[in-house]
């Protein structure tokens, strides 16, 4: 006898799932379904998942296709399952090709290519599915789809690309569905969109979303001018859409709690934040004009730390910029804002390499997050008597797309139009700042 075992969430139980189940139990003559626990899955930093462990028990019994289901709960389970229970084949869907040959030492592994999308055939569970559609082929759309395989109740069912050359390729190097040749065409088959084209084609492929009914997930930072991000907002409330601007940092666990802890007055009243973010960029749209330079690209995270620690109530931006000779944008700045009763500096480099640090001083002791702050793993209390400096440690899963997206997801589920972690008021004032913040900066050279 063949003994075939499988192992995943299975979660809002669809097409994709049954199918996976069926060409499985077709591999041998007995199948064995692992089906993770809440632990498990927040441990391998798997996000939203909406079902509980009993109802997605029953999903996998009801389908009839498992002839014993265990459930999977801690790291290294798989190589002690499989020794356990005497399995000849391990199988799992191609979304993970790679990632188990290491149990090639005990049974033999077989990657059954994945459903790509959720197809029409629907299951009765099927509605809770985010039908998700990409717009855009770049390098941060690629991260976003592999991230996205960890938010549990999302498929990416459709990518639209101006050249449809590249939406076709970007569908094959990443098994997706379907590659469309028209905007209009995308919005039409999915309920959501995630925008990652670069910054100035944001607000028109956002307001044709909205304007369609499709909730918008719209890449950093979301406009160029506070005119621009306010209509959309505007627009979205309007037609009773999400629109979120995908800023990572803002939606990860760490850096939510390290604001929290920053604004419970631990360290006093808060004075002061420098929060610095540089990358390095040796050629490409980000120094290129009208719109590159290390302001468009990468203020959004220090502004948001700034906004987040202090508030909303600035009275003035000051900006000086490094633009050297044949530069054609600033690539360093220094933006200066001024509270009533506290000052804020962003530093931002694409040509410029500084430490990414972000320091909240306040009048009993300063908060200390070291570099990269904005993947917030780690960070300090610290205070005149050392002896009272206290470490905090969070997890920060990935790369931290799958933060937004599953924040995104979870507000259509829940039908929610605004999120506390990003408030359409903190977006439109961000993109006040960093419309100022180029217009009015002071260059050196
Ligand atoms: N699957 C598929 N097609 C889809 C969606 C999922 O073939 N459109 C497959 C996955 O590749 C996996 C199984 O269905 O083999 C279960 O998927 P999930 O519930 O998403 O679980 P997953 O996170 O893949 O769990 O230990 C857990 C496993 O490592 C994987």
């Amino acid at each position: 006898m063949t003994r075939v075992i499988t192992y995943g969430t299975f979660d809002l139980f669809h097409e994709g799932h049954r199918r996976l189940l069926e060409r499985a139990k077709a591999l041998g003559d007995y199948l064995i379904v692992g089906i993770t626990t809440e632990n498990f899955d927040d441990a391998r930093g798997k996000l939203n998942v909406a079902q509980p462990l009993m109802e997605r028990i029953r999903n996998v019994e009801e389908s009839g296709l498992a002839d014993e289901v265990i459930i999977e709960e801690y790291e290294g389970q798989k190589v002690q399952d499989i020794q356990k229970y005497n399995v000849d084949i391990f199988a799992i869907g191609s979304d993970w090709k790679g990632k188990f040959d290491y149990l090639g030492d005990y049974c033999k592994v077989v990657y059954l290519e994945r459903t790509k999308g959720v197809s029409s055939t629907q299951l009765r569970n099927q509605a809770g599915v985010l039908k998700l559609g990409v717009v855009g082929t770049g390098r941060i759309a690629s991260r976003f789809v592999a991230e996205a395989r960890y938010v549990s109740g999302v498929s990416i069912e459709a990518v639209y690309s101006r050249r449809f050359s590249s939406a076709k390729e970007f569908v094959d190097r990443l098994e997706l569905e379907t590659a469309v040749e028209t905007y209009k065409e995308l919005l039409d088959s999915v309920k959501a969109v995630y925008i990652a084209t670069p910054h100035e084609s944001h607000y028109d492929y956002a307001k044709q979303a909205i304007l369609a009914g499709v909730h918008v997930l719209c890449e950093k930072p979301m406009t160029l001018t506070r005119a621009q991000t306010a209509e959309l907002f505007a627009l979205a409330k309007e037609h009773k859409v999400v629109l979120l601007e995908a800023v990572k940092t803002a939606f990860s666990p760490g850096f939510q709690r390290m604001v929290a802890v920053a604004r419970m007055g631990f360290i006093g009243r808060i004075r002061s934040v420098d929060a610095t973010f540089t990358k390095l960029v040796p050629s490409g749209r980000e120094l290129e004009g009208p719109d590159g330079g290390s302001i468009s690209e990468l203020a959004t995270y220090p502004l948001l730390a700034a906004i987040k620690l202090i508030g909303t109530d600035i009275e003035t931006v000051t900006t000086h910029s490094l633009k050297r000779e044949g530069d054609q944008v600033e690539v360093f700045s220094r933006i200066d804002l001024q509270y009533s009763h506290a000052l804020a500096s962003a530093r931002t480099g694409v040509g410029v390499k500084a430490e990414g640090e972000l320091v909240a001083a306040g009048e009993k002791g300063y908060m200390y997050v070291p570099a990269p702050w904005w993947l917030t793993e780690y960070f300090e209390t610290r205070f005149e008597d050392q002896t009272k400096n206290k470490r905090y440690f969070y997890k920060f899963d990935g790369d931290g797309l799958r933060y937004e997206l599953a924040e995104f997801a979870w507000m259509i589920r829940n039908n929610v139009l605004e999120s506390f972690k990003l408030r359409p008021e903190e977006s439109i004032l961000m993109a006040e700042i960093i419309e100022k913040a180029r217009a009015e900066q002071q260059y050196f050279a």
